[in-house]
């Protein structure tokens, strides 16, 4: 099941997250992002993961975002290619770092693609094209999906959301959570149950399904109505995390 997982990689906060990309312009205090980076953390571990905890990188600001610059599948780790410039070179640190921990390790040599634009169900992959992830990038990492196993559809990320994964997330087999720009995508309708999260709780729609738990970003107060009916939430806080555009899915990668 998609929601499976044992293991996960987490990259400590760097002190220069201060000046993270940010489509709001906005700087996070650092204290304050190592405050809501523990209790992420201690999430993870209460939904069963045993965690691999990498060294912070001050050259790279946004390099806590792990799941940008690989994709886990099966054994196999995926390295990826960010778009953007400052995030480029987190990719040739992760290989060194992780690549103990699989069998496989695999790159994408074309085009861009980052992490947060691909959304993997069981054995198949949406990926968002977006102004991080071009088609060329897209079409490389599906070549190396498929030879895994996998099947692949590309699809467009909306206009205005950074990355596919901003404003949904699987949290169970066949179910998405979504905002209401994501319900309106015609593959993920016509494909998922989709449960649609009202205006104004977009920020919700990041969540993480762990084994049993969903972490849900702490504040939304109607996800929290619509999902605590069905789903052990556990609430983690990441507004300062927020401001540099990022959510829960981004901290780690899970497999
Ligand atoms: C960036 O713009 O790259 C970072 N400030 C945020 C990355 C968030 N990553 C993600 O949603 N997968």
């Amino acid at each position: 099941m998609t929601c499976n997982f044992k293991n996960a990689i987490i990259r400590k906060p760097n002190k220069s997250i201060q000046n993270g990309l940010s489509s709001k312009n906005l700087h996070p205090q650092y204290e304050i992002i190592v405050e809501e980076h523990t209790n992420y953390v201690k999430a993870i571990n209460d939904a069963g993961l045993k965690i691999n905890l990498l060294e912070p990188l001050e050259e790279y600001p946004d390099s806590i975002f792990v799941e940008d610059p690989a994709i886990t599948y099966k054994s196999n780790i995926i390295i990826l290619n960010p778009a953007d410039h400052s995030r480029n070179g987190e990719k040739n640190i992760i290989e060194n770092e992780v690549k103990h921990l699989f069998d496989n390790i695999l790159f994408v040599e074309n085009g861009f693609i980052e992490g947060g634009d691909i959304l993997n169900i069981n054995n198949h992959f949406i990926i968002g094209l977006s102004e991080r992830t071009n088609k060329l990038g897209a079409e490389n990492l599906s070549i190396i999906l498929i030879k895994l196993g996998a099947t692949v559809e590309i699809c467009k990320t909306p206009n205005d959301i950074l990355h596919f994964k901003s404003e949904c997330s699987v949290i169970d087999d066949e179910v998405i959570l979504v905002s209401y720009k994501m319900a309106k995508l015609d593959y993920l309708k016509s494909h998922y149950n989709l449960i649609e999260l009202p205006i104004g709780e977009e920020g919700a729609s990041n969540s993480l399904r762990i084994n049993d738990k969903l972490l849900l970003p702490d504040g939304y107060l109607k996800a929290e109505e619509i999902l605590s009916k069905k789903y052990n939430i556990i609430k983690v806080k990441v507004d300062e995390i927020a401001k540099v555009d990022a959510g829960l899915s981004c901290m780690s990668l899970r497999w």
